[in-house]
């Protein structure tokens, strides 16, 4: 029997989250970690909060509030509803007692440990392994960055704004017209090394755009990943030309992309050698190798552990391990 490969999962949120349940269930944890999007982490309360990590962590611990995908089951929201009264007195252009990204009370003990953590002088890689330790997790979780390295979108109604803004203030319901990263690209060192030195690497079916686009963007990612892209798999995030959850699909439109298995494949080819699809794209499985990425015809929604442990075992059987 050979030996579990070890293997580093480029991730973003709840599509990644969901991936990674059923990694851990076919594979050791040890054997794994993931780089994870930092570009949508917010400074909200004087906290810092970093979104795409704590869905994975919550997510694997089983703790994640399933209809949101986001934060943690049964929750309250007692801080939150307090701040109301703030609002009332706030100056204008002020952020403080800002309502409209939900912070429940539990889900702020998460921030305030990271947000003291870092004003101690821990960098974000050691706080989420404490975190991560916290929740008895068995993977390791790595920022992409120790650095701010922020998402902005351009959208048609509000010119440049945060990704959370976007997404959450503006419930990702205007047109954008350009994603771009700012920040240091400084792709830490540990992320660096798990991207090169594990014997498999999975693109998980995260947003394309502003899940793995931040992570790419940073110095070294696509050198890295391409160099070895023989050994590097990609998990569809968009089905029958849509995403499962999220605005993948149409932020692809409106940046000029493709929204489908092919226009994924156009965005991956350079950096993965395979393209997992799921079998309401079987029809398009020659377009995908025309891209001159191999594609597999997999179930890819993962609507129970069995399905995404079976995802798993079959992203990890497509690339031959080094
Ligand atoms: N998503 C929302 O749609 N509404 C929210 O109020 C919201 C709050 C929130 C708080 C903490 C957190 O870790 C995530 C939160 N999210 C919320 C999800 C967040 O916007 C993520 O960035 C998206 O899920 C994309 O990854």
């Amino acid at each position: 029997m050979a030996a579990t490969p070890t293997v580093t999962v480029v991730s973003g949120g709840v599509g990644a989250a969901r991936f990674l349940n059923g990694l851990l269930d076919a594979i050791d944890p040890a054997k794994v970690t993931a780089v994870v999007n930092t570009g949508d982490d917010t400074q909200l309360h004087g906290l810092s909060i970093s979104p795409d990590l704590d869905t994975i962590i919550y997510t694997l611990a089983d703790a994640t509030d399933p209809e949101r995908g986001w934060g943690l089951r049964n929750e309250t929201w007692t801080a939150m509803g307090a701040l109301e009264r703030f609002e009332a007195v706030r100056p204008e252009g002020s952020a403080a007692a800002t309502r409209w990204f939900n912070l429940g009370d539990q889900d702020l003990a998460t921030h305030f440990y990271r947000t003291a953590r870092l004003a101690e002088g821990a960098s974000l890689t050691e706080v989420t392994s404490e975190i991560v330790a916290a929740w008895g997790l068995g993977l390791r979780l790595l920022p992409m960055t120790d650095e701010r390295r922020a998402t902005v979108v351009t959208t048609t109604t509000e010119g440049d704004v945060s990704f959370q803004d976007y997404f959450v203030r503006l419930r990702h319901s205007v047109p954008v017209t350009d994603v771009r990263f700012e920040g240091a690209a400084q792709l830490s060192d540990t992320a660096r090394h798990a991207m090169t030195s594990a014997e498999t690497v999975v693109i998980a079916p995260s947003n394309p755009l502003v899940s793995i686009g931040p992570i790419r963007s940073l110095d070294g990612t696509d050198d890295i990943l391409s160099a070895r892209r023989d050994s590097v798999v990609a998990v569809s995030p968009i089905v029958g030309g849509a995403a499962l959850k999220g605005p993948a699909a149409r932020m692809m439109t409106e940046l000029g992309h493709e929204a489908s298995v092919v226009g994924v494949a156009r965005l991956y080819a350079s950096i993965a050698s395979v393209l997992i699809v799921d079998p309401a794209d079987a029809d398009l499985a020659d377009a995908v190798v025309a891209e001159g990425m191999r594609c597999i015809v997999t179930p890819s929604i993962m609507s129970t552990p069995k399905i995404a442990r079976t995802l798993a075992d079959v992203t990890l059987a497509a690339v031959s391990t080094r």
